[in-house]
Formats: structure tokens, sequence, C-alpha cells
């Protein structure tokens, strides 16, 4: 089944600068702001500017330019928090939730950069 994209989605309106928002990296293909509310220190959204619903949907449609940029805009940020453990920082998380399951809110592909804290186990067992 073909994804459908809902240009009424809160990114897409941030996408368009209908809705303000906190950024920390922008490029031609990615941008990267502060979540409205954050679970940890650092909480940032990477988002394509492309319109894709999810990871599966990028991977499959993007481009190899968004692909890269996208990739590259995340280890930068992470980078530039000092979160990256090669520069001594302390770690992070990345997430990004899919479809119903995955408890997804908003219906453009975003990841989550968590960093500052300690984010404890991610899931408990089953
Ligand atoms: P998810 O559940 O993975 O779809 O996460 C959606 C995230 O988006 C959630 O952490 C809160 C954030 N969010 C929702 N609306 C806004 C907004 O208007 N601005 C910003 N910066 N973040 C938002």
């Amino acid at each position: 089944m073909a994804y459908e994209y809902d240009d009424q989605n809160i990114f897409a309106k941030i996408l368009r600068r209908e809705i303000p928002n906190d950024t920390v990296m922008e490029t031609d293909y990615t941008l990267a702001f502060r979540d409205i509310i954050p679970q940890a220190p650092e909480h940032i959204l990477v988002i394509p500017k492309g319109f894709y619903v999810n990871h599966d949907h990028f991977a499959a449609d993007a481009t190899d330019a968004e692909v890269l940029d996208f990739t590259r805009v995340i280890g930068a940020i992470t980078h530039a928090i000092g979160a990256t453990p090669s520069t001594g920082g302390s770690g992070y998380r990345l997430i990004a939730n899919t479809g119903n399951d995955g408890v997804q809110d908003v219906q453009h592909l975003h990841f989550h950069i968590l960093s500052g804290r300690r984010l404890g186990r991610m899931l408990q067992p089953v």
C-alpha cells in the first residue's frame, strides 16, 4: 500500500513556517529543531524537508542526496551537542517511532535525538 502524505501534519506546517520552531540545524534537505516537550536535556527532532511519512517511505523513495544529508545532519548534531562517544561524549539515543505500534503521533518522518542524561532501558522485556 502506497503512503499518503497529509500536508496538514504539524511538521509540514513547521516546514512552511506557519508554526515557529527552535532550529538547531538546517540544510537544503533537512531541518532539525528542539522538541516542544523535551524528555531529556537535549531533545532534538530531525526531519527531511521532503514529504515522507516514515523511515520506510523515506528509504524507498528519497533521493541519495536526501538520505545522505539526513544521515549526516544527525551525525553533525550529535557531535555539536558533545554526545558522541568518539569525542568523549556520554552518548545519546535515536528514536524513530513508526506507525500504530510504534506510537507515531506526527505523520512526517522524524528522528528524536535524546541526550544529556542517562536514559534508562528503552523497553521492558515482554
Ligand atoms: P512522535 O510521538 O514520535 O510522533 O513524536 C512527536 C514529537 O513531536 C513529540 O515529542 C512532540 C513533538 N511536537 C509535537 N508538536 C510540536 C510542535 O509544534 N513543535 C515542536 N517543536 N515539537 C512538536
